[in-house]
């Protein structure tokens, strides 16, 4: 049986339900991606950009219906109900395939059906996995082209006919009301119908190498985590790896590719989203970017905020939602330049001061890796880059100080498992309500929370020298809503911390929370901070924390007896250091 066997089968199956007019297997190269640009401007569906200064970059407007992660649609679909867990949305299998499936049945006639075999993960990494993805979407096949590693390459991966991911996306008639996005993990498997939105459509991303990925990942011993991965370069050119879990449109991607304002250090970028961790031979953790390509937020990204994207995205860039000059640039509200005249908003209508933003809120690029200009060049190492530190960091504008460190690593799983976050414009919904968000999976953990708890505890005995666990909270304002630390460039002088915190070397005070950075630890020259400011940033309040712990204790209930112990018995030491 040849190796593709199975992966035929299955999408013969699939053209069989939606009755494509045209079946077509994408071959990931630079002309088959040149011709679906072209189609898309010839349907109107992509809008060229000024091509003398925006090279190969276009426009994409979507359903203003249809502009994020649209999570009270998306579903864990598990035979039992207990293993998706009470924080995710839940159908049986057998109910989500008959009724999903009827929103499937003919969903593609008069349409092309693109087949894309690719590949999660740099080429020849044992680490890496492979997906076949099914779509009737000309944007999101060149969109996955960017965003991982399409055709031969994916094929040749497979080591045999089942050992694939499917995905089939329809984009059906693109109302909120007939769209699903389901996970059968016991399958391998994700149906996603009635959204071209990158979370939504693109399967490689967070429903393949989030959803079903976490699953896979902990059958096997491995982690799939919402986390960038970077590499941090002292003055004498040694290189830490760390990984960072923050929610969506938390500031993931500036930090993957800042500009350190700490002279001396520097940052390279190995990924701004995803971490696949695996344990290696000598009991080190090892982590890939699973993605090629950053779809990443538009909106504040600046010269100031992050001047790595903002070079990045001068070429070969798909832009989805962002206002359009009338030079035929793209304009985004933080952008640092005055909105020019003549601009169009994001719904291609004349937009004019003081109206609704020019660009959606949740307005994105999609750009290579390879075009960052602080790419790493350990980015594509099939054996991964070694981690050295966990940091889980959330938007809280009180309580959560700008950094502490975990005692351990049970410390540290505990304080990953308690993180809540102010809501962003990257999913439908309200912004700016505090939710539980643990370690930033709260919306990609494929299986129940309390097991993934157990899971992260699990690796710890297994690491020869278990990463430390720092928490950050750079969003963290004072009673006039300013912020109390500056952030971008200047976080490099706390993951400068960090790295000394790892080495041995950096000093700490030891608090209920943690090991907070003693006033002169962090190097804060050429900085003009009041050393007040920094203070109230580090500063923690026994009641609003043994307020937020009771809160924690509440969420957790949630999960009965299949929470962890040892997370239970953190809570309880944590109260109790704090006298309560
Ligand atoms: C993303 C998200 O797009 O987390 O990365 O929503
Ligand atoms: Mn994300």
């Amino acid at each position: 049986m040849s190796i593709t066997a199975g992966a035929e089968r299955w999408v013969d199956e699939v053209a069989r339900l939606t009755q494509p007019a045209k079946v077509i297997w994408a071959d990931g190269s630079r002309q088959e991606y040149d011709g679906l640009v072209e189609d898309m401007l010839r349907a109107g569906t992509l809008i060229e950009m000024n091509q003398r200064t925006y090279p190969g970059c276009s426009l994409h407007r979507s359903h203003p219906s249809d502009v994020a992660r649209t999570e009270q649609l998306t579903f864990i679909c598990t035979r039992s109900r207990d293993d998706a867990g009470p924080t995710n949305n839940w159908m049986a299998p057998a109910d989500g395939k008959e009724r999903v499936g009827a929103l499937f049945r003919g969903s593609m006639r008069g349409r092309r059906m693109f087949v894309i075999p690719y590949l999660m993960g740099p080429a020849d990494s044992p680490m890496s996995r492979v997906g076949i993805m099914v779509t009737d979407s000309a944007y999101v096949v060149a969109s996955m082209h960017i965003m991982t590693r399409v055709g031969r390459v994916a094929l040749r991966h497979m080591r045999a006919p089942e050992d694939f991911v499917a995905g089939l996306h329809s984009l059906g008639d693109l109302s909120p009301d007939r769209r699903f996005i389901l996970h059968f993990p016991e399958e391998k498997l994700v149906w996603s119908i009635g959204s071209g939105y990158g979370g939504n459509a693109l399967l490689g991303k967070k429903c393949h190498a989030l959803r079903i990925g976490s699953w896979q990942a902990r059958e096997e011993g491995w982690m799939a985590e919402h986390m960038l991965i970077l590499g941090l370069e002292d003055p004498e050119g040694r290189v830490t790896y760390l990984a960072a879990a923050m929610p969506s449109a938390s500031g993931k991607t500036n930090l993957a590719m800042m500009v350190s304002a700490l002279p001396g250090w520097r940052v390279w970028t190995v990924g701004d989203d995803i971490a696949w961790i695996h344990v290696d031979a000598v009991g080190q953790l090892r982590a890939i970017n699973p993605e090629r390509g950053f779809f990443g937020v538009a909106p504040n990204t600046s010269v100031k905020t992050n001047p790595n994207a903002t070079t990045m995205v001068r070429a070969n860039t798909i832009f989805t939602n962002v206002a359009l000059t009338s030079d035929g640039e793209p304009w985004w509200e933080g952008m640092g330049t005055d909105p020019p005249p003549g601009l169009v908003d994001w719904q291609g209508k004349p937009w004019s001061p003081g109206g609704a933003p020019a660009a959606h809120p949740n307005s994105r690029f999609t750009a290579p890796v390879t075009q960052c200009p602080s790419v790493s060049p350990a980015w594509e190492d099939p054996q991964g880059v070694p981690i050295s530190g966990f940091i889980f960091g959330s938007r809280r504008s009180r309580v959560i100080p700008l950094v502490f460190e975990a005692f351990d690593w049970q410390h540290g799983v505990f304080l990953g498992s308690a993180m809540s976050t102010e809501t962003t414009a990257a999913i439908t919904g309200q912004v700016g309500v505090v939710r539980r968000d643990p370690m930033a999976m709260i919306p990609f953990c494929g299986y129940n929370m309390a097991d993934y708890f157990g899971h992260w505890l699990n690796m710890g005995p297994r690491l020869a020298k278990p990463p430390r666990i720092f928490r950050v909270n750079w969003f963290r304002r004072d009673e006039d809503g300013q912020f109390l630390w500056p952030g971008y460039g200047e976080n490099a002088r706390i993951l400068a911390w960090m790295v000394e915190r790892i080495r041995g070397t950096g000093k700490a005070v030891e608090t209920p929370l943690g090991f907070i950075p003693t006033p002169d630890a962090m190097d804060l020259s050429g900085l003009s901070l009041p050393r007040e400011r920094l203070a109230q940033a580090l500063a923690w309040d026994r009641a609003e924390w043994l307020e937020a712990l009771g809160d924690l204790g509440k969420f957790y209930e949630e999960f009965g007896g299949r929470l962890p112990g040892p997370i239970r018995e953190e809570l309880s030491g944590m109260i109790r250091r704090l006298g309560g």
